[in-house]
C-alpha cells in the first residue's frame, strides 16, 4: 500500500435522525486503529448532527457538491457550504451519480477542480459497468474517467481515487482481491505515465463495491489497495470498525 490507509463510509441516501444518532454512538464507542484515515459521508441534511456528535477523529465528507460558486441552483449544495459546516472531503463521480443522475466525465472533472480549489479533499470515483468488463474495456473506461480528472484538477495533493466496479456496488458481488489489485496496479501505472512518478506512488487508490467485515482483510493485503469506500456495511458501526481495522 501507499501512505496511510484510508477508509470512507458512504452512507448514501440512508438514515433518520434516530438511526444516525445510533450509528454515531457506535462509531464513538468503537476502537479505531490510529494509523488509518477515517471519513464518513452522511446525507447532507444530517451532516450538522454528525459533526456535532461524532468524535473529531473521524472526518466528514459530502456525497456530492455543486460545480461552481453557490447561487440560483435549486437543490444543490456548494463547496463553500460543505466547508462552512465542517466537511473536509467530498465524494465525486460516484457511479450512482454517473449512471442514475447522468453526470459525465467533463462535469465531474470540473466539480473536482472547483472542490480542490475550495479546499476540500476529493474522493474521486471511477469504475466500469459489467458490460464494459465483459467486453474487455475495463482499463479503457477507467483510464478515460481518470484522465477527465487529470485534465482538470489543479493538483493531486488532496485526491483519493476510489475504484468501484459498478457490477460490485451494492450487489454483494465483491471483486476478488486479484481483480481489484489488477485494476489498481494499472491505475497507478497510468498515473506514473501520465501525471508523475511521485503522484503515482503517493496517491491512495481505494476499492469500493460490497466491501464488508468478512472480505476487507484479504483485499487490504493487496499491494495497490490503500483503503476502501464502503456503502452498505458502513451503516453498521461495529462492522465499519472491523473494516477500518482490517489494515493491520
Ligand atoms: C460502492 C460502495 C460505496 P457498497 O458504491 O461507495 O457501496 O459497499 O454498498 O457496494
Amino acid at each position: 500500500g501507499t501512505g496511510k490507509f484510508f477508509v470512507g463510509g458512504n452512507w448514501k441516501c440512508n438514515g433518520t435522525k434516530d438511526s444516525i444518532s445510533k450509528l454515531v454512538s457506535d462509531l464513538n464507542a468503537a476502537k479505531l486503529e490510529p494509523d488509518v484515515d477515517v471519513v464518513v459521508a452522511p446525507p447532507f441534511v444530517y451532516i450538522d448532527q454528525v459533526k456535532s456528535s461524532l468524535a473529531d477523529r473521524v472526518e466528514i465528507s459530502g456525497q456530492n457538491s455543486w460545480v461552481g460558486k453557490g447561487g440560483a441552483f435549486t437543490g444543490e449544495i456548494s463547496v463553500e457550504q460543505l466547508k462552512d459546516i465542517g466537511c473536509k472531503w467530498v465524494i465525486l463521480g460516484h457511479s450512482e451519480r454517473r449512471h442514475i443522475i447522468g453526470e459525465d466525465d467533463k462535469f465531474i472533472g470540473k466539480k473536482a477542480a472547483y472542490a480542490l480549489n475550495g479546499g476540500l479533499g476529493v474522493i474521486a470515483c471511477i469504475g466500469e459497468l459489467l458490460e464494459e468488463r465483459e467486453a474487455g474495456k475495463t482499463f479503457d473506461v477507467c483510464f478515460q474517467q481518470l484522465k477527465a480528472y487529470a485534465d482538470s484538477v489543479p493538483s493531486w495533493d488532496n485526491i483519493v481515487i476510489a475504484y468501484e466496479p459498478v457490477w460490485a456496488i451494492g450487489t454483494g458481488k465483491v471483486a476478488t482481491p486479484q481483480q481489484a489489485q489488477e485494476v489498481h496496479a494499472a491505475l497507478r501505472d497510468w498515473l506514473r505515465k501520465n501525471v508523475s512518478g511521485e503522484i503515482a506512488s503517493k496517491t491512495r487508490i481505494i476499492y469500493g463495491g460490497s466491501v464488508n467485515g468478512g472480505n476487507s482483510a484479504e483485499l487490504a493485503k493487496q499491494e495497490d489497495i490503500d483503503g476502501f469506500l464502503v456503502g452498505g456495511a458502513s451503516l453498521k458501526g461495529p462492522e465499519f470498525a472491523i473494516i477500518v481495522n482490517s489494515v493491520t
